[in-house]
């Protein structure tokens, strides 16, 4: 027997995308940190660039009618800060911030709530040869760029998000040498990641002071919970170690004004250089938490392991990511974040899965599997609220196929497929599912 599994009214319902992995038009903006390492050999999937990705820059009424007919009510994109300041400070591109003003004017009048993510990876390539995230200045450059978005869209922009996950940019960027810039050094990534913290509270004050008071501001963290690869104190001391490196080392500088003491300890030598006040700075208040969530990890202790353990590969279902399919650590996530970190509201603001999807005989696009990720994952996110988790919105990750960082365009995301040859849109069996969602405001599992 089926079962309605009914949402909060109020709830807040949207899709999400980002700048490089959408925009294109190149031409139109300044040169990123991106479009750089793609050019690096071997760095990105068949050297696939962000120059036109799905066309978004020129099609976005398009692309906003579409999540009209979706029924969504917010809609998650980031600013391109090289499309507004193309050399990241100085002088201001006009169209650029014409472009995201008639988007925002768009949404607005179809009835969709935008959030905006102020920095979604694309930093201007000016400003890495500065420095880039390692060097302090940067912190400066954010805050004004912050300053001019308020002062340009905040009198219709009422939700900020001042970063999107600053693991990913630390560490992906600058000790795994996966993602832009490409470096491996770990003093380098803490250092780059203490930036993006403080960078966060002077974003927050900018926007505090200059886009309205009912402005609400917050920031998206990945995350990685973690599960014990056996009850042994050895495995549940290294689930510990992971949920230090990977949810942690974010999470209490921005909740409680330090970073955790365990792995200040393990990264030794290495720890980023504090200022007197950038703590305080970068744990001001904030109006909500953006949860980017995706799958888990299973830890087991290994001496020879970094940090001293290693991730395994349960049996289970994977998506093309090779990510396991694990709904519940949704759940637990959002009810640890609402024990350990206060009550503060909080957001999915990211969740989805890519597979290979195919375009039928039939035009269309058959994607069971997401579909039922989906479905799995809204029971999850419905599970906490029930339990008593503040979740007050769910952004699926994708709105459309996209530009996937390293992996260029050979991972689908989108709850839309996107023809790249010819940038048709076809909204895919999940996108229905998704719209019927969002417009019964429930799910039936
Ligand atoms: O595509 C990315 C997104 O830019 C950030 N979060 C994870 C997604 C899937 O890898």
């Amino acid at each position: 027997m089926s079962q309605v599994l009914r949402f909060p009214d109020g709830f807040v319902w949207g899709t999400a995308t980002a700048s490089f992995q959408i925009e294109g038009g190149r031409p139109e903006r300044g040169d990123c940190i991106w479009d750089d390492f793609c050019r690096w050999p071997g760095k990105v999937f068949e050297g696939d660039t962000g120059d036109v990705a799905d066309d978004h820059y020129h099609r976005f009424r398009e692309d906003v009618a579409l999540m009209a007919e979706l029924g969504q009510n917010a809609y998650r994109f980031s600013v391109s800060w090289p499309r507004v300041l193309p050399d990241g400070a100085g002088e201001v591109n006009e169209k650029g911030i014409d472009f995201y003003s008639q988007l925002v004017d768009e949404l607005l009048a179809k009835g969709i709530d935008p959030y905006v993510t102020l920095y979604h990876w694309d930093l201007p390539s000016a400003l890495q040869r500065l420095g880039g995230w390692a060097a302090r200045d940067i912190i400066y450059r954010f805050q004004d760029y912050v300053a001019l978005m308020a002062d340009r869209l905040g009198d219709r922009v009422k939700n900020w998000i001042t970063h999107n996950e600053p693991w990913v940019v630390a560490f992906v960027g600058n000790l795994q040498g996966r993602h832009a810039p490409g470096w491996e050094d770990l003093g380098l990534a803490l250092q780059v990641g203490h930036h993006t913290v403080v960078s966060h509270g002077l974003a927050v004050q900018a926007l505090r002071a200059r886009a309205g008071a009912d402005a609400r501001v917050g920031i998206t963290l990945n995350f990685s919970p973690a599960y014990p690869a056996s009850d042994s104190p050895e495995d549940v001391a290294a689930a510990r170690m992971h949920d230090g490196f990977a949810n942690r080392w974010f999470l209490d500088p921005v909740f409680k004004g330090h970073y955790p003491q365990d792995l200040w300890d393990a990264f030794g030598y290495q720890v980023p250089r504090v200022a007197p006040g950038d703590m305080e700075l970068g744990s001001q208040p904030i109006d909500f938490l953006g949860v980017n969530y995706y799958t888990r990890a299973v830890v087991q202790h290994d001496a020879s392991g970094w940090l001293g353990y290693r991730t395994l590969r349960p049996e289970g279902e994977y998506t093309a990511m090779d990510w396991e399919v694990f709904p519940q650590g949704l759940t637990d996530l959002l009810l640890r974040l609402t024990r350990d970190y206060g009550a503060t509201p909080l957001y999915v603001t990211e969740n989805g899965c890519a597979y290979e999807d195919v375009v039928s005989d039939d035009g269309q696009v058959h994607d069971p599997q997401r579909v039922e990720y989906l479905r799995q994952h809204l029971a999850a996110c419905h599970a906490a609220i029930a339990q008593g988790a503040p979740l007050r919105g769910y952004f699926e990750w994708s709105l459309m196929d996209n530009f996937e960082w390293a992996l260029g365009y050979s991972r689908r995301f989108g709850i839309v497929y996107v023809d790249y040859a010819t940038q048709q849109r076809i909204p895919k069996d999940s996108a229905r599912f998704y719209a019927s969602a969002m417009s019964r405001n429930a799910i039936e599992v």
